[in-house]
This record gives C-alpha cells, structure tokens and sequence, in this order.
C-alpha cells in the first residue's frame, strides 16, 4: 500500500455558548491521507482559542507531506520517525509537534483500517471502556454557571468534575471550589485547573488553601516549561500535582517522571506527537508508577486510554458542534465505549469541511 495524496484543511469550530465567554472560537487542521489501495486515513489537531493553526497547515503542507508521499502508510514507527527527525533545526514542540500529530494520528487511522480493527486493539487493548470527568468550569462563569455545567456533566452519570481556578484572588477560587463541591455532594470528587498562570509561591498558597476538599488533581500549577518549579510544587502541596497539555515528548515526560513533578500526566494527543509518542509517555508513565490522563479529545483519546493499564479517565469537554463528526462516542453512566470501528472511529460529517473551512 502507498500514500499517494495528502490533503489538509484549517477549520474554524464555533464555541458552544459556555466555553465562548473564554473563546470565540477554536481551529482544527484536518489532514486526509489517501492510498493507492482507496483507504483514507484522517488526523486532526485542534488549536484552543485557534492559536497558530494556520502555522501548523504551513509546516504540515511544505515539511511533513513530502516525506509521506510514495510511501507505505503501515509502517507507521517509521514513518513517525522519519517526520521527527527531518528538521534538525526546528524540535518537534510546539506547532510543529501540532502537525507531526495530525498525521500521525490520521496513520494509525490508516493502519487500524488496513488491520480492519480499532487502534486500542492493534496496540493490545487494555479496556474497551473508559470513565470520563466533566471538564469545563471557565474563569468568566459566575459560580451558578459552573454548577449548570458540571451538573450537565454527573448527568450523564460523571463522578468526577474539573474547574479552572483562574481569580487573581485565591480566596475567590476557595469559595467558588467550595460552593461547587457542594452543590454536587459527595458522589463527585473535583480537580482544579491552574493553566499556568501561577508562579512557584502563589500556587503553593493557592494549593493550600484547598488542601481539605478533597480534590482528585491540581493541575498546570507553574509554566509548563519550569520542571523545577513543577517538582518544587509537587514536594510542598498534599494535593496531586497534574501536568503534560503542554508537554511534547518522551523526552519532556521524562523530565517530569524523574523529577517526580506530577503524579498524573496528561499528554494530548495532538499536541505531543501523536497517538504514537502519547503511547511511548503512557509507557513512561507506567514505569515510574504514574497514571496517564489524556488531555481533551475524549473521542480519541478514548483509543490511548485503552490500550493502557495505567490510564485514569478521559477528559469529557463539550467543545465539538453536533454536525461536526459521523457519530461521537456517548458517556453511559459516567463510562465511554472505545470506539470499535477500524482505525480510531471518528470522521467528519460529508458537510463538515464546506461550512467550517476558513
Ligand atoms: C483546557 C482545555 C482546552 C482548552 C483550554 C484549556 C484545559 C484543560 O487546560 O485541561 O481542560
Ligand atoms: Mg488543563
């Protein structure tokens, strides 16, 4: 089998209401690989926000595509390699490592429908279901707003539900935690989401002062890139530190693993290289004794959190429009299936690419 053709496209998702008081809107850029054998493999990225999507197509279209072409999309380590290694001058971080995920990601579609099964399965298969958390919970909601959301999310039967923790004033985040936790009771633990915004004193202090709620993670709690201050956090707060949305390799994981910067990493797989360096940090993971939670896309993550032993949940975030994808995996009692058609299961709606290209 061969690549003969590789098309991509940036396309602009609207917000739903409650995430559009954050963003307008956010941008996936699609790759669609197509064979000489008439199978089509499709990857995607998303930019949150739409941040360098366009950046991300450019890469994508004049780096990576040329090295796919002519080639045999089933060798997909291979092939990841040879995309990983082709810019001596620029590391796969960043928008770059966007890009190299899209195509992977639409590889390992390929190949899962070359094999006729899902990718969990072609990488072993650990679970074919998977718990889910409600994710959402955005500075900009008032406090009643966030309680509706994560209600809309234990619903579905979700035990588990993440806020951001973004006011200037940390007695502010305390009181909307506590106000939510109450509010959905003792069947749901929560976790809370610094992104970033926190520096080593600050996020210790905030840390503190939740200290008794009981919470599952306490996430981004300093600049991704600062590994030490992420192990200096780790060592002073009782809350788990989660960190990894805005890591991109192995090799960063690794940083984080020996430091014993977090107890729960969460690689998204269209950032961090693909479903194929996502599956190396999951590994990772595994030999340090860490738990992997894959960040956003549950519906595909799904596959990722599937093949591994030592995945905990899959993020459940509301961010897709209905006509966007064939078919969206559903959240039964708090669990999603893994999708078990070939590849990873998803596609795009025959409309989708006309009323969403930019
Ligand atoms: C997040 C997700 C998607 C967009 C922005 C921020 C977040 C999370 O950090 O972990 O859900
Ligand atoms: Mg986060």
């Amino acid at each position: 089998m061969k690549i003969t053709g590789i098309d991509s496209v940036v396309l602009r998702i609207p917000c739903p209401r409650p995430m559009s008081l954050e963003f307008a809107d956010h941008r996936m850029v699609a790759a669609f690989i197509s064979t000489d054998q008439g199978l089509e493999g499709f990857g995607y990225t998303l930019a949150f926000g739409g941040g360098g999507a366009e950046a991300m197509q450019v890469y994508l279209e004049t780096r990576l595509k040329p090295l796919l072409i002519g080639e045999d999309p089933r060798l997909v380590e291979r092939l990841w390699e040879k995309m990983f290694r082709a810019d001596r001058g620029i590391r796969r971080v960043g928008l770059a490592a966007y890009a190299v995920s899209a195509l992977d990601i639409a590889l390992w579609d390929l190949a899962g429908k070359a094999a006729g099964q899902p990718c969990y399965r072609l990488w072993g298969g650990a679970a074919d279901r998977v718990e889910a958390y409600g994710s959402g919970g955005w500075a900009k909601y008032r406090v009643e707003d966030v309680i509706e959301e994560a209600r809309f999310y234990t619903g579905q039967g979700c035990r588990y539900y993440k806020m951001k923790i973004h006011d200037p004033d940390p007695r502010v985040n305390r009181q909307r935690v506590e106000a939510v936790k109450k509010a959905l009771g003792d069947g749901v633990r929560m976790m809370v989401d610094v992104n970033q915004k926190l520096d080593v004193l600050s996020t210790i202090k905030q840390a503190q002062m939740l200290e008794d709620l009981d919470l599952v993670w306490y996430e981004e709690p300093v600049l991704a890139d600062d590994y030490a201050g992420l192990a200096e956090v780790a060592r002073s707060i009782k809350i788990p530190v989660a960190t990894g949305e805005n890591h991109y390799t192995r090799f960063e994981f690794r940083e984080l693993c020996e430091r014993r910067a977090a107890r729960y990493l969460m690689p998204d797989v269209g950032r961090a290289n693909g479903f194929s360096e996502t599956l190396r940090i999951g590994h990772l993971a595994a030999a340090h004794g860490l738990q992997v939670s894959p960040h956003v896309v549950h519906e595909i993550s799904l596959q990722v959190a599937g093949a591994l032993s030592n995945a905990f949940l899959v993020e459940y975030m509301n961010w897709a429009p209905a006509d966007l994808f064939v078919e969206l995996p559903k959240c039964e009692n708090g669990w999603f299936r893994v999708p078990d058609r070939p590849g990873h299961g998803m596609a795009l709606t025959p409309d989708a690419v006309k009323k969403y290209r930019v």
